[in-house]
């Protein structure tokens, strides 16, 4: 008997269906329904309310995508925040920067983290770093509480619903912002052009109205829906496309390099449009 799961539902009218070779895991946790399965196109895979959020063969592009171009554009991040993120896989990538002394994880989901470590080591692996601080709350309280502090916030969330959704709102940016230093900078997933065509115009206006820099890049991850996956970036002082790349570091990478960095910031003309609606 041949199994399939599927992601349908949080784009009307698509279904993306994967082979499932064994269930792994599968629970309802305070917050999601969480599966881990093994699947012989993507290998092991993490879903949450039936929606694909990472697996082994293409996660090095989200999290080095999310991670990267924001860390290489602070010419010294010292102290970096993940919302979301419960795999580990930003913070595995965060901490290949050695000016990084700090990097906090805040996931609502304790359950995400403990299953993340258990089953997919690869991923999670650096969340037991020294470096690495990992805080079992709401991303929206903890970006309220904390003021002027961080070089780096990245919003590695789940798509706009159940508890993310107030991590896409207005106020949440405005105490990102806030909790950001005087050169800092914000990173946040923000979904398909494909097929979010409300979500991206609006995160660009709320960005915009309150950093000098505002920005959507592109990146290629062919199981998130539309395969072109949309990242927006407001940063106080430092642009992402004026980078002296002979002071940042080197370290090892899949996708990123400072090729890919420069090209993610060229948009096709129909992403220009939405950007600017
Ligand atoms: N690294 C790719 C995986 C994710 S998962 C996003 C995480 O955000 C989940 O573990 C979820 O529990 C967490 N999360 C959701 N809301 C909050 C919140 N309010 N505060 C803190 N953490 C939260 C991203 C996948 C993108 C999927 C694209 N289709």
């Amino acid at each position: 008997m041949e199994l399939w799961y599927s992601e349908r539902g949080i784009v009307p009218g698509l279904a993306l269906s994967v082979e499932v070779s064994k269930v792994l895991h599968e629970e309802q946790t305070e917050f999601q329904h969480l599966a881990i399965v093994d699947t012989p196109l993507y290998g092991r895979m993490l879903w949450l309310d039936n929606i694909i959020m990472t697996n082994i063969k293409d996660e090095f592009v989200y999290h080095e995508m999310i991670s990267h171009v924001a860390l290489n554009t602070h010419p010294n991040p010292k102290k970096v925040l993940v919302i979301g993120g419960g795999d580990g896989g930003a913070i595995r990538e965060i901490i290949k920067h050695p000016s990084v002394e700090k990097a906090v994880l805040v996931e609502i989901d304790r359950r995400v983290v403990e299953t993340s470590k258990e089953y997919l080591p690869e991923i999670a692996g650096a969340l037991d770093d020294p470096k690495v601080e990992v805080l079992y709350e709401d991303g929206i309280k903890y970006a309220k509480e904390h003021k002027n502090e961080f070089d780096v916030i990245l919003v590695d969330s789940t798509d706009p619903i159940g508890p993310a959704v107030g991590l896409f709102e207005g106020d949440f940016y405005k105490n990102c912002y806030e909790a950001l230093k005087e050169d800092g900078i914000f990173v946040a997933q923000t979904e398909s052009p494909y097929y979010n065509e409300k979500l991206i115009p609006k995160v660009q206006k709320d960005i915009r109205s309150l950093y000098p820099i505002t920005k959507l890049y592109l990146a290629f991850i062919p199981t998130y829906p539309g395969g072109c996956w949309s990242f927006t970036m407001g940063s106080k002082k430092h642009d992402p496309e004026t980078v002296d790349f002979s002071t940042r570091p080197n370290y090892p990478a899949r996708y990123y390099n400072h090729g890919i960095h420069k090209a993610a910031f060229v948009l096709p003309n129909f992403v220009h449009e939405l950007i600017n609606k």
